[in-house]
């Protein structure tokens, strides 16, 4: 029987107890997976793949029926998919400081800051995408509504004091979406605006799990 995302199992044993991440070295759904792996140690047991995207007849939709990236072949031969997903699999595997806390109060506030910070990065990139169509064709105001949904979650989270909590997954999201901030919006000034994330974010994005994933 075939089962949805479920991989070849040929796969599992020339690759016993490594990972295998599909992904894209500027896409910061995998970048969030990247920075999670690095943070719980575990970036050492997962190999990389840079799939074709957008085409159904590859091996990649065959193995991922979603077709995006980031997806991830466990060491178990399965797959599994999104962003969030991926990194709670890993911090499942993460003997360390958890990121997806099991306190609930706590859980609930990483959470709520990585819902936030991952509706940055896609009003970030719905609006990349709108952009790389022809002038003409580009939907002005979604181009807008798209900037302003930015500028709203980075003000209520100034004003919020969740990224003082200890570190989550909700702090990863939010480190990547800021650093799409600055590669695909470089002229946008936010920190002047935003200083208390801006303080947060320059001590963050000097983290191992930053630097080492940052993609030009
Ligand atoms: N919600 C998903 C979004 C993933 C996503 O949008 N991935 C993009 C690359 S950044 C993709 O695979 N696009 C290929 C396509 O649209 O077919 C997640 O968090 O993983």
């Amino acid at each position: 029987m075939n089962q949805a995302g479920r991989v070849a199992p040929e796969y599992n044993e020339k690759e016993r107890s490594r990972m295998k991440l599909y992904f894209k070295p500027t896409s910061p759904y995998a970048r969030k997976v990247r920075v999670v792996a690095v943070e719980a140690g575990l970036i050492y047991r997962i190999t990389t793949d840079e799939p074709p995207l957008r085409d159904a007849s590859t091996e990649f939709w065959r193995v991922n029926p979603t077709g995006m990236i980031p997806a991830l072949i466990t060491d178990d031969g399965d797959v599994v998919v999104e962003s969030n997903v991926i990194c709670e699999y890993i911090d499942t595997l993460n003997l360390g400081h958890k990121l997806f806390p099991s306190v609930p109060v706590q859980r609930w506030r990483a959470l709520k800051l990585n819902s936030l910070a991952d509706s940055v990065i896609g009003a970030h990139v719905t609006r990349v995408r709108e952009n790389w169509r022809p002038e003409a064709t580009r939907d002005a105001k979604m181009i807008e509504l798209e900037k302003n949904r930015v500028t709203s979650v980075l003000d209520a989270l100034e004003a919020d004091d969740l990224i003082d909590d200890p570190l989550n997954i909700g702090h990863v999201t939010l480190g990547c979406a800021l650093s799409v901030s600055d590669r695909r919006f470089p002229k946008e000034d936010w920190r002047s605006s935003h200083p208390r994330l801006a303080k947060w974010y320059e001590a963050f994005n000097k983290r191992e799990s930053m630097t080492s994933t940052y993609a030009e």
